[in-house]
């Protein structure tokens, strides 16, 4: 295999690869642009190897999305809605607590917790929202709000970040999602999310839950008007934070889903496109644990073939998601942990079941 890689052009890397160093932003735009996915993916498969062994993880999670009432409006996003909008929903906590409620037969040990930057639920909201779920469910974890819900929460309390995060994680918080990063770049940031929070506010926010010993996961939406470079500098600034902080749980590429955004002339991602995020995140991110393909948004066939190409982890059952699907994602709202186990087998993987902080459950 190493003379098929050489081959390819890509023996520099390959020596880099397995001596542990640290790829340049040369060497991430020259795996982006190099036409041999499996050459690539090899690359991406001896880290994720060496990281994770053969173990694939998923874990037992259900979301909840409280609210779609959005101040930022991102061109991007077919979730988040103006409110009075005929789609705008917002749900009492007496609601989000009859969701997990409902769910209370099912070994769930996560709940992930997204809504949008509303403009008038008060901070008391969120913190009754922590507690309710704590009510009703007490052994389970909390991986709520977004670096850019965070930042809005500390501007409703009229507090910093710090003691902001300091008050949800005494009513519940957890851990936080990796959503709302979009791509750090000043430009792409004002073409398709001018309100949303800065790359280097959402990163700030990252640093300090990291700081107070909450763990994050980061996310990167590709396939819409990014370029390669774009790509590689979000990378680059993610594993800088991660050197400071070593905060960082989960990398997730997200694929753009253009139906019903103001981004909608833009076509679905390719299965080659994914498959290329995921293994260059793999290979760029070298200080992150994990790789999760989010079968959700790539599906479940490519999230099962991505555990060969730099994944070592498909998310979990979760079970009413929203914000893809209303951007037209086509795959099921929920998969079975038999049909995840299965996925894994078939991908030559041993399944692990998780927590939220990769401790290991079960394994089959
Ligand atoms: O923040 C919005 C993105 C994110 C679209 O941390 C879109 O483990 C694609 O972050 N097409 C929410 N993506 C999802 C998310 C997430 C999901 C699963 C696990 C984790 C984790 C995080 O989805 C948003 C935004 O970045 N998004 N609109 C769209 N049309």
């Amino acid at each position: 295999m190493d003379a098929y890689i050489e081959q390819a052009g890509l023996g520099g890397i390959l020596t880099k690869v397995r001596n542990g160093e640290r790829l340049s932003l040369d060497d991430g735009r020259q795996l982006y642009q190099h036409p041999n996915i499996l050459a690539v993916g090899y690359l991406a498969n001896i880290v994720r190897e060496r990281k994770n062994g053969n173990q694939a993880f998923f874990i037992y999670n259900q979301h909840i999305n409280y609210s779609n009432i959005c101040t930022n409006l991102c061109k991007f996003c077919a979730f988040g809605k103006e409110k009075g909008h005929a789609l705008a929903y917002e749900m009492s906590i007496e609601e989000v607590k009859e969701k997990v409620r409902q769910r209370l037969d099912e070994p769930i040990t996560e709940i992930h917790v997204v809504g949008g930057i509303h403009p008038d639920l008060p901070f008391s909201y969120y913190l009754d929202l922590l507690r309710g779920i704590k009510d009703v469910r007490p052994e389970v974890h909390i991986q709520a709000f977004t670096c850019v819900e965070i930042h809005h929460l500390a501007q409703l309390a009229g507090k910093p970040v710090d003691t902001t995060l300091e008050e949800l994680m005494a009513a519940g918080l957890g851990s936080m999602p990796g959503g709302g990063a979009e791509v750090f770049s000043p430009r792409i940031r004002r073409l398709t999310c001018e309100r949303k929070l800065s790359g280097e506010g959402w990163l700030e926010v990252a640093r300090t839950a990291h700081r107070l010993g909450l763990r994050t996961n980061a996310t990167m939406l590709y396939g819409h008007i990014e370029s390669i470079d774009e790509r590689l500098e979000h990378l680059d600034a993610l594993r800088h934070t991660q050197d400071e902080t070593g905060g960082f749980l989960a990398f997730i590429p997200l694929a753009f889903h253009p139906k019903n955004t103001e981004m909608a002339e833009h076509s679905n991602t390719s299965g080659i496109n994914d498959l290329k995020n995921i293994a260059v995140s793999r290979l760029m991110l070298d200080n992150f644990p994990h790789i999760k393909a989010y079968w959700v948004m790539v599906g479940p066939k490519l999230a099962q073939v991505a555990l060969a190409f730099g994944a070592d982890d498909m998310d979990g059952t979760v079970k009413e998601e929203v914000i893809t699907h209303m951007a037209g994602a086509e795959t099921e709202q929920a998969l079975g942990h038999k049909t995840l186990i299965r996925l894994i087998h078939e991908a030559g993987r041993q399944p692990v079941q998780r927590d939220t902080l990769y401790n290991v459950l079960a394994t089959f």
